[in-house]
């Protein structure tokens, strides 16, 4: 896949294009569409219950769901049945060579769930997930600002906001260490599967892992797990660190957003960097999820493989090489 040319990503298109931009956070004002109609968004997502699969909660217990950990939890919630939930939810790659690409699946169909919202909503049609870039200097580390205040100016709540995260994440304050945001170690890991005493930038090979294991690709060490735990903060309860509950921090999915843009960003800035290519990674493993429209559909990590042109159809308005190219 070539590069897409400057103009087409610098600027709004009058016309939908075949392919859509996940735009970097930082780049949008306060006040773009992109920003305000994820959040309303959310609010309808948050409306809908638990057994819908177009629901907030049901989004996130698709990465995993334990009833004690849920804050929303509520004796009168009627929950999928327990077929379901197991087809379903509890489904994260964890500790994995599958923590990629199952994010991947996992973006795309919440990406698609919330554009049909948005187009109900009257917003974009070139709606797409943003990314958190938090690696690109102290600054772009604060959490974005339109997830910092608790309500609008109207009063009305903000659906982007979350009490349960550090403290100085939502008081617009430096809360990560640098080494939590450090991409040299995984942009610089030579093959993606661990193996001869490196982490791979990919991770470990293994089955179906729905699991926190010890083994951790690089990238899913730093700045994925880094970042999980900073935004959590200190306190119990923070949404970012634990399973459960992280989802349901609208911010996971700009920053799941920004690892998997980091996935592209390591394939490109080396030519020898490349994905397994053997059949228990691309094929082997399916993996179930609900399109915008509810339909169940099966994906492999082999159609995941590369972001454009289909089935996942969205590029990165930059992929370029924070470390400069090769060393
Ligand atoms: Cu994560």
């Amino acid at each position: 896949m070539g590069p897409f040319p400057p103009t087409l990503l610098a600027n709004r298109p009058a016309v939908p294009l075949p392919f859509r931009i996940r735009r970097n956070i930082l780049s949008l004002p306060a006040d773009d569409p992109i920003i305000d109609f994820y959040r309303q968004a959310i609010g309808a997502m948050k409306a809908k219950p638990i057994a819908d699969p177009l629901s907030w909660r049901f989004q996130a217990a698709i990465h995993d769901y334990r009833a004690s950990e849920d804050p929303s939890a509520d004796p009168s919630d009627v929950l999928p049945s327990a077929a379901e939930q197991g087809r379903f939810w509890n489904q994260c790659q964890h500790s994995s060579w599958f923590f990629l690409p199952w994010h991947r699946m996992y973006l795309h169909f919440f990406e698609k769930i919330v554009m049909a919202e948005v187009a109900r909503l009257g917003g974009p049609s070139d709606w797409a997930l943003p990314y958190w870039n938090y690696s690109a200097s102290p600054a772009a580390a604060r959490l974005p600002a339109p997830f910092r205040a608790r309500r609008l100016r109207d009063g009305s709540p903000n659906h982007l906001f979350v009490a349960q995260r550090h403290r100085d994440a939502n008081r617009g304050r430096n809360f990560v260490g640098a080494g939590d945001t450090d991409l040299t170690a995984c942009l610089r890991e030579a093959s993606f599967e661990s193996g001869g005493g490196s982490a791979g930038f990919g991770g470990p090979k293994t089955v179906f892992s729905h699991a926190a294991g010890i083994t951790l690709g690089a990238l899913e060490g730093t700045p994925h797990a880094t970042m999980h735990v900073a935004v959590s903060g200190p306190a119990a309860g923070g949404f970012m660190g634990s399973f459960t509950r992280a989802p349901l921090d609208p911010i996971f999915w700009l920053h799941h957003c920004n690892l998997d843009r980091l996935w592209e960003v390591w394939l490109r800035r080396v030519n020898t960097h490349a994905n397994p290519t053997t059949n228990d990674w691309l094929l082997d493993v399916p993996f179930t999820f609900h399109d915008a429209t509810g339909a169940i559909v099966n994906m492999t990590p082999a159609e995941v493989v590369v972001t454009f042109p289909t089935p996942l159809a969205y590029v990165y308005d930059d992929t370029s090489d924070p470390l400069g190219g090769p060393p």
